[in-house]
């Protein structure tokens, strides 16, 4: 069960950078809406419910890097639920995202986050996402709250907001990063994402990507 706007064929590059990338999260924190900010930059205030899922794809470079992501975004409706975990198999990463305005939407982060580890792969690269940041004034959800939920989670923690576009492009970045730097072919192989992000071999990213786009910009990269 797709929604129309979807394609129902996953792409295969024949590229060993191609990585598949769930989205997972409760009705109405903004999956879609990141999908769509990141994919065609735009942002609908009157986003349709996703039915079942939706499917997306799009290049990303880094330095002299591509990557090719498969990005499924599932729906967050509860009726939806059993079939969202098929998507989750050979997910390489997945990205668990709540509304920073709905207190809910965190607290059932561990419930998505229970639904992978049944499902999805144990090396999954997860992504906890606090979405709405334009909202700031309406937050119920304290920055440190999630940040602690990440650590203890062993993930990295983005604050976004699909409207302004904030963290947008970060979020699908740093998943490129920890997934070069995790894969033993490049890591065997001379660093290839030099004018880019540098391959970090101990892989402690920075949580904000920021840091790291900041270094690229200064070596005159992409
Ligand atoms: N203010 C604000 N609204 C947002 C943001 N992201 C999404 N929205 C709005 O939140 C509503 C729900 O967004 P969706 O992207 O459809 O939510 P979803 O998580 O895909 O929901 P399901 O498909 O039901 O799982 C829509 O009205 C969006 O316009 C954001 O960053 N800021
Ligand atoms: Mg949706």
């Amino acid at each position: 069960m797709f929604d129309s706007s979807s394609s129902t064929e996953s792409e295969d590059f024949g590229d060993q950078n191609t990585i598949k990338v769930v989205l997972l999260g409760s009705t109405g924190v903004g999956k879609t809406a990141i999908v769509d900010r990141f994919v065609k930059n735009v942002f609908n205030q009157n986003t349709k419910v996703t039915v079942g899922s939706a499917f997306n794809t799009k290049p990303i470079k880094i330095g002299k890097q591509e990557f090719h992501l498969n990005i499924w975004d599932t729906a967050g409706q509860e009726k939806f639920h059993s079939l969202a975990k098929m998507y989750y198999r050979d997910a390489v990463a997945a990205i668990i995202c709540f509304d920073i305005t709905k207190q809910e939407s965190f607290l059932e982060c561990s419930r998505w986050r229970s639904e992978l580890q049944e499902s999805g792969s144990p090396d999954i690269l997860l992504t906890i996402v606090g979405n709405k940041t334009d909202l700031e004034g309406s937050r119920t959800v304290k920055l440190e709250a999630a940040e602690k939920w990440a650590q203890n989670n062993d993930c990295v923690y983005l604050e976004t907001s699909a409207k302004s576009g904030y963290n947008i492009q970060e979020i699908f970045d740093q998943i490129c990063v920890r997934y070069a730097n995790n894969n033993q072919s490049w890591e065997n192989s001379e660093k290839k994402i030099k004018r880019g992000f540098e391959l970090n071999e101990k892989n402690n990213l920075s949580p904000n990507t920021n840091q790291l786009r900041s270094t690229n910009e200064k070596d005159g990269c992409c």
